[in-house]
Order: structure tokens, then C-alpha cells, then sequence
């Protein structure tokens, strides 16, 4: 029986489980994919790096795993989170190590980046400053710094909240703490901050941070000087309640893109029946757009999985509209609506005949919301049905939307303003529907393009 939940063109291991996006590099032309991974089942455990690789960003091959705790070595307890950098002409993971929370390197050998070895002096950062009490100290993000190297970790003060941690070292082993990049209020921003990516975007310096208990990835942007930064600017990476720990790489073309781990929304019985768990986001481009907001889209290479198409409109809306002659679980969308006089517009997704499951993506005008709603995307008891919302303001009067559809993934780009992304799960072969309307008033159509999306496995077709 296929898998009717598992996505064809997000990214995930042939089986297990995967969480959060490590060691994001572009070498020698291809882009590697490290991810914490449990090799032997579909729930956290005793975290290793899966590994895959891709020449064009969007077909990938699966490569054996990068990095196994070591039995007695620092890792022992596992390999969590970190990056890649290219250390004088070698790729090189920092990662950390567990338990307790310590920082580690591993350096590749060859072109293909298939053979590691931990550094001999692992740890090369064994532990917080003396003195100072954090609640985590973890997931590191390097890069250089005129003759430096610089690091960030994820970390927290207790009964203060979240913080980022600054280093910097000659040599990528000695390390000296220079003190907080930043710090934040628990009751904002949570007591830790998990994934800490710092990196410079048009101009400003960008910091996004996974802060816990929160489930959720946020951005700051503002201004870096004197070993500080200040924010001027914050919102949420996406507001779906599905993408958390994202990490972002510079590649060649010196695009920031962004991955983040789309967390499952089903209980871990359901996982573990299915012999998977955890998918990756689509890869996405960074832009700062004027008001100092990060701004994600879908990186353009997606559009070589794009095959038969259907178009509708120009054509009025209000009410519903039935959108017929797609694949309902595998496509992508794009649309563009004059808002007119209706004060909303609703999208719905797998939906069955008779309307028993369907997922609604909803903007309410007045409100300035985008919201999603599964209460009932599937008759399974296993769904978890919490609605997730955000702000999502349009100055003029049209929006354009790009929703990609696949499977139990869905991805929402709302203009260039809001990212919506959840995971939904139906039970009936024929919740395949699609349907459009405008809300409290009349809108236009005046646009919309939909394509069935080709699997992006080539040599291997996991079922
Ligand atoms: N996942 C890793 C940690 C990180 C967390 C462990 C975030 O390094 O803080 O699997 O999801």
C-alpha cells in the first residue's frame, strides 16, 4: 500500500526520523544536507547526521550518515545540532555534543564529503564560561570575520530568558566568549533559544532563533557593532506552527536559503505505524524587504518539477468556486485576486465530496489575518487539529498566493509578506478537492495557474 502521507518533493529520509537541518554547505558545485536523524526508528532518540546531496537544490540522493556518537567520546549521548564551514580548504561540521552540552568538530575527507573524522581535541569548547548559568548551550553557527572565526550558541539565562552566546577563536579550537550577541525576555521571545543563525541580508544583519517553549522560529533584524546586536525588527520565520530550528546557508550564487523541519502534526503512534517522521521545508530565498521584515519564497529551481498545468479565471468571486481537474495531493498553486469589496478570501484543500475533511486557509481582511484551519482536516483521531494564525497585511487592493500541496505538507506564500505551513493528514482516498471563495463581498479572480509537481527521487523511489 503506498504511503499516501508521505510527500514526493519535500525532502526526507528513506525512513526514521528526522528533525532539525545541520551542516548546510554548497561544495565543489553541490549541495550537501546534513539533519539530525535517529537511524533506528521514527521517534527522537540518540541523534545522529543523515546526509544527502543535490546538484540543482531540488532532487536529492541519500548518502550514508555523516556523524554517530563515539561511545565514551564527547558525543556519546549524541550528535546535536550544528553548521558547516570551509575551514582553509576543508569542510568542517561544529556541532554539539551530549551530555553534557559541549562543542565539537568533525573534518571531511574528499570531494564528496563522505567520510568524517572528530577532531582530536573534542571538545573544543567543553562547557559554559565559569560562572555563568544558562538553561542550554547549544547549536552551534559559525563564520569568519575578517581574520577570525565567529560562533553563536543557542542559549538562556535562567529567570531572564533566551540568549545567543558570542565566541570568537583564531583557529576554529581555541575559543573566547566575548559575552551575550543578544539576549531576549522570557516572556517574549522564551527561556531558550534553540538554532541561533546570524548572518548579514541587504545590508542589516539577521538573527533567527527557535525559542523554547514557543515551537516556533522567529527573526530579529537590525544592526551588528561592537560584539552586540541590536533588532529593529522582528516577526515569526512562519506562522503554520509546523516549521521549527531552521538553519540558512549562503550558496554560490550568494543567496541566503532557508530550510526548516516541519514537524509532524499526528500523534507518535501514527509515526511509528508509518515508519517515518519529520520532513523538510522547501529550500527558501531570503530577501529584507523595506520595512526591515524577512521575506521568504520558494527558490525558483522548484519550478523544474512543475508538469501539467490547468488555468482558470479572469472570472468574478463570491462564494464558493469548485476547482476542478487536479491531482488534490501534489500540485502547486499560484493565483492572484482583486479583493474588491470582500472583506476575505478562503482556500480550501482536501477536501472529500461531501465536505467531511477539509482544510481551510482563511485571510480575514479586517483583521489583518491569515489563518489555518484543521479542525476538520481529517476524520483521524490521531490529527492534531490546533489552528494556527498571523499577521498578513496587504497595502493595495490584490494578493497573490502560492500554496504547494503535497501529500500531508502544505506550504502557504502569502505575497511576500507571511509563510503558512502545516501538515495535515485525511483518511479518505477521495479528500482531493479544491475550492475557492470570496467572503463578505465580491472579489476577481484574475489569475490562477495550478501544476501537477514531479517526485524529486530519481535513482530511488522510497515507497
Ligand atoms: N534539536 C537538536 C538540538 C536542538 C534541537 C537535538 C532543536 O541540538 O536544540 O536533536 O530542535
Amino acid at each position: 500500500m503506498p504511503d499516501a502521507h508521505r510527500p514526493r518533493y519535500h525532502f526526507l529520509p528513506p525512513c526514521h526520523w528526522m528533525n532539525d537541518p545541520n551542516g548546510l554547505i554548497h561544495w565543489q558545485g553541490r549541495y550537501h544536507l546534513f539533519y539530525q536523524h535517529n537511524p533506528f526508528g521514527a521517534w527522537w532518540g540518540k541523534m545522529h547526521w543523515g546526509h544527502a546531496v543535490s546538484a540543482d537544490l531540488v532532487h536529492w540522493q541519500h548518502l550514508p550518515l555523516a556523524l554517530a556518537p563515539t561511545p565514551g567520546g564527547p558525543d556519546q549521548e549524541g550528535c546535536w545540532s550544528g553548521c558547516a564551514v570551509d575551514w582553509a580548504g576543508t569542510p568542517t561540521l561544529v556541532y554539539t555534543g551530549v551530555r553534557p552540552e559541549v562543542q565539537c568538530l568533525a573534518t571531511g575527507e574528499g570531494d564528496d564529503l563522505l567520510i568524517w573524522h572528530k577532531h582530536p581535541r573534542n571538545p573544543v569548547i567543553a562547557g559554559p564560561p565559569p560562572g555563568l548559568e544558562v538553561t542550554g548551550f547549544r547549536d552551534p553557527c559559525v563564520w569568519r570575520e575578517g581574520q577570525e572565526w565567529r560562533l553563536v550558541l543557542g542559549s538562556g539565562f535562567p529567570g531572564q530568558g533566551g540568549a545567543a552566546l558570542l565566541y570568537r577563536s583564531p583557529n576554529l579550537l581555541d575559543w573566547e566568549y566575548l559575552g551575550p550577541l543578544c539576549e531576549g525576555e522570557a516572556s517574549r521571545t522564551g527561556y531558550n533559544w534553540e538554532c541561533p543563525n546570524f548572518f548579514s541580508l541587504g545590508g542589516r544583519h539577521v538573527l533567527i532563533i527557535s525559542p523554547q517553549p514557543l515551537g516556533k522560529a522567529m527573526y530579529m533584524t537590525g544592526d551588528y557593532a561592537a560584539n552586540r546586536f541590536a533588532p529593529s525588527a522582528e516577526g515569526d520565520v512562519d506562522i503554520g506552527g509546523s516549521l521549527y530550528a531552521p538553519q540558512v546557508m549562503a550558496d554560490a550564487r550568494g543567496r541566503r536559503l532557508l530550510w526548516g523541519w516541519l514537524r509532524e502534526g499526528r500523534s507518535r503512534e501514527a509515526c511509528e505505524e508509518a515508519g517515518w517522521a519529520g520532513v523538510m521545508s522547501l529550500p527558501r530565498v531570503l530577501t529584507l524587504l523595506p520595512d526591515g521584515c524577512l521575506s521568504a519564497q520558494p527558490a525558483p529551481e522548484l519550478q523544474t518539477l512543475r508538469r501539467r498545468s490547468v488555468r482558470w479565471g479572469p472570472r468574478p468571486l463570491a462564494g464558493w468556486v469548485p476547482l476542478e481537474g487536479l491531482p488534490g495531493d501534489g500540485l502547486e498553486l499560484r493565483m492572484t485576486i482583486a479583493l474588491g469589496s470582500a472583506e476575505g478570501i478562503a482556500l480550501i484543500v482536501r477536501r472529500s465530496p461531501g465536505g467531511e475533511e477539509e482544510t481551510r486557509f482563511i485571510y480575514d481582511r479586517n483583521a489583518d489575518i491569515l489563518r489555518c484551519d484543521r479542525s476538520r482536516a481529517s476524520l483521524s483521531p490521531h490529527q492534531d487539529r490546533t489552528p494556527y494564525e498571523g499577521h498578513y497585511s496587504v497595502a493595495g487592493d490584490r494578493i497573490t498566493w502560492r500554496l504547494f500541496l503535497d501529500a500531508s505538507v502544505v506550504e502557504l506564500y502569502a505575497d511576500s509578506l507571511t509563510c503558512l505551513t502545516t501538515r495535515i493528514y485525511p483518511e479518505r482516498p477521495d479528500s482531493l478537492g479544491l475550492a475557492l471563495a470570496a467572503i463578505g463581498g465580491e472579489a476577481r479572480l484574475e489569475s490562477l495557474e495550478a501544476w501537477e509537481m514531479a517526485p524529486i527521487w530519481r535513482a530511488e523511489t522510497p515507497s
